[in-house]
């Protein structure tokens, strides 16, 4: 009897909710997909653990699922959001770097969730086409290949603001939320037809460093006493380094020209390993604040929330800030989910990466995904279904990196190939179990798992013909801005964010570029 009153509540729950459409009722689920910018993906489910009080999150993880082992495709914005949107990898949608995304008319899965009948409300950052990143940014990936290693961005600061109530510092992403919450509250439940709602924050993405001039970059860790008493000091750890004579040469590159090479004492580390904390504390409050609009609007029980990442942040760890790497602080992301159906407190082992949300999206939405997409709905994963791929990929080709990078990650091994093959420059190759620290490259040790690594690796992508591919165009797209600056070309090139080491040997900061445009492509 009490089963069925349970029932005909939901039934009337349902029926009063939900749209009609040719007459039958579209009982089909919501979405809210919040994607912060920067978290690393660790942070997730540490429960008593927790460097940083994170209370939303846990109540996700305890409600619902976490994909614990998800990585993103290129840990850097653009590309990696190109791969979101599209379903397919970097090397399939050419955003090579911040400045290159998908076209704007393509068919992302927005487009593909209004054609079967969604309502799609976006707000906050997406960042998948190109244009929202500086000159400098794309002038920096370009000349990767160029023999010099420039500082191009400021060195990594802590700042600390307000006092013990200043809660909204990020005031755009707070901007986007009370418009979030606000859709939630008082146009989701009158929605016709089954929906999505998408907020994508700046946090906990530093901020810029105006010191830096007319380019600059984000190095700079702010938050308040507020939500710096969410982080516990005693369980943030100072990383170990390697010593800068036995980093990996593109390791060094990347160190020297995010300006981390010089020294840096434990307390500077540490004041920007909390910050970036506290600043995860304030993402943190935003997703609890969608949370509560869509409790409080009774749409809880028929939606599905996503909260993910789209790269994560080094915060200092392998002596570098920002991502761009394939270690676990840069390229492991968050993925959590909750919702109808979703068992509470599940942890997913299995290897997940962003492209296999358009096709959970196309899951969710009862649609059949379009051909040809990368990636593998993840709700089989909620019934214990393992039935995918045992690896993922990421590769990234933008700047502060001066070789194309590709990273394959099956069971606990990761490997990391760079440019042209394995033998070119060493690979890295790391056992996440037995060396979570990522300090021990085993590829020396191990020739025999890098072979059959890299064949694999192989398989999936033929990277070689690739980094050709990105080294083409990194030469023909610096040529054309080039040519279109004219007699400016001296001028700016010299003012972009590399500026202070630039002006130390402009000539032969010039003549090295003209050797790398002089160079016969491989
Ligand atoms: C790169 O520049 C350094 C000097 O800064 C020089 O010693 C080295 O030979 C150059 N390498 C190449 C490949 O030109
Ligand atoms: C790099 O950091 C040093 C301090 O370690 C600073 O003096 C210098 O101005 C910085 N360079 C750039 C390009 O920001
Ligand atoms: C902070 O971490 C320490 C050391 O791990 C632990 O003993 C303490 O209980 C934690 N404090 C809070 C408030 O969680
Ligand atoms: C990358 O930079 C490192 C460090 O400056 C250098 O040793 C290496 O030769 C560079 N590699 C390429 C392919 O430019
Ligand atoms: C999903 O689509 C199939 C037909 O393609 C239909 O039979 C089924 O009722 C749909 N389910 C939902 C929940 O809309
Ligand atoms: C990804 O998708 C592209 C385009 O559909 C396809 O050519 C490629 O084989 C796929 N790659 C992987 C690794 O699944
Ligand atoms: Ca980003």
């Amino acid at each position: 009897m009490k089963r069925k009153l349970d029932c005909s509540v939901v039934f009337l729950v349902i029926v009063g909710m939900s749209s009609i459409v040719g007459g039958a009722k579209d009982d089909r689920k919501n979405i809210v997909f919040v994607i912060c910018d920067s978290m690393d993906g660790r942070l997730i489910g540490q429960g008593k653990d927790s460097i940083v009080d994170l209370p939303n999150l846990n109540y996700m993880v305890q409600n619902g699922v976490n994909f614990k082992n998800t990585y993103t495709n290129s840990p850097i914005c653009c590309p990696s959001r190109s791969a979101l949107w599209s379903g397919l990898h970097t090397h399939v949608t050419q955003s090579w770097n911040n400045y290159k995304g998908l076209p704007r008319n393509y068919p992302t899965w927005q487009v593909r969730l209004e054609q079967q009948g969604y309502h799609t409300q976006v707000y906050g950052k997406t960042d998948y086409v190109s244009g929202h990143h500086t000159e400098s940014n794309r002038v920096e990936a370009w000349t990767r290949n160029v023999n010099f290693t420039l500082a191009q961005e400021g060195r990594p600061t802590p700042v600390l603001v307000g006092d013990s109530s200043t809660v909204r510092i990020q005031v755009k992403d707070w901007v986007s939320t009370d418009l979030a919450s606000k859709w939630l509250l008082h146009d989701a439940p009158k929605q016709q037809k089954p929906w999505l709602l998408y907020l994508g924050l700046n946090l906990p993405h530093p901020y810029p460093t105006p010191s830096m001039g007319k380019n600059f970059g984000g190095s700079t860790f702010m938050t308040s006493p507020y939500w710096l008493e969410k982080v516990n000091s005693s369980k943030v750890t100072i990383p170990k380094w390697l010593p800068l004579s036995q980093m990996h040469p593109v390791d060094y590159y990347s160190s020297a020209t995010k300006n981390c090479t010089s020294d840096f004492t434990r307390d500077d580390i540490m004041k920007i390993r909390e910050y970036y904390y506290g600043m995860c504390a304030e993402t943190d409050a935003m997703l609890g604040q969608v949370l509560d609009a869509l409790k409080t609007s009774g749409q809880a029980d028929s939606t599905y929330v996503f909260f993910t990442s789209d790269h994560g942040e080094l915060a200092m760890e392998h002596r570098q800030f920002y991502k761009m790497s394939m270690y676990e602080a840069s390229a492991h992301v968050p993925m959590v989910l909750t919702g109808p159906d979703v068992p509470a407190g599940k942890v997913v082992d299995d290897l997940t990466s962003l492209v296999d949300v358009f096709p959970t999206f196309m899951d969710i939405a009862n649609a059949s995904k379009p051909p040809g997409l990368n990636g593998t709905s993840l709700l089989p994963l909620l019934k214990d279904n393992t039935d995918r791929p045992d690896w993922v990929l990421s590769q990234y080709h933008g700047c502060n990196v001066n070789m194309s990078t590709y990273m394959l990650r099956t069971g606990s091994l990761k490997y990391v190939a760079f440019g042209d093959g394995p033998h070119q420059v060493s690979p890295q190759l790391f056992d996440l179990e037995e060396d979570p620290d990522e300090l021990h490259n085993l590829a020396e040790d191990r020739p025999d798992l890098v072979s059959q690594l890299d064949k694999k690796l192989q398989e999936l992508v033929d990277y070689p013909t690739v980094t050709r591919e990105v080294q083409k165009y990194n030469r023909e797209s610096f040529t054309a801005w080039k040519a279109k600056l004219g007699s400016r070309y001296k001028e700016e090139i010299a003012n972009l964010r590399w500026w202070k080491d630039w002006q130390k040997d402009p000539q032969g900061n010039e003549e090295n570029v003209e050797e790398w445009l002089n160079q016969l492509l491989s």
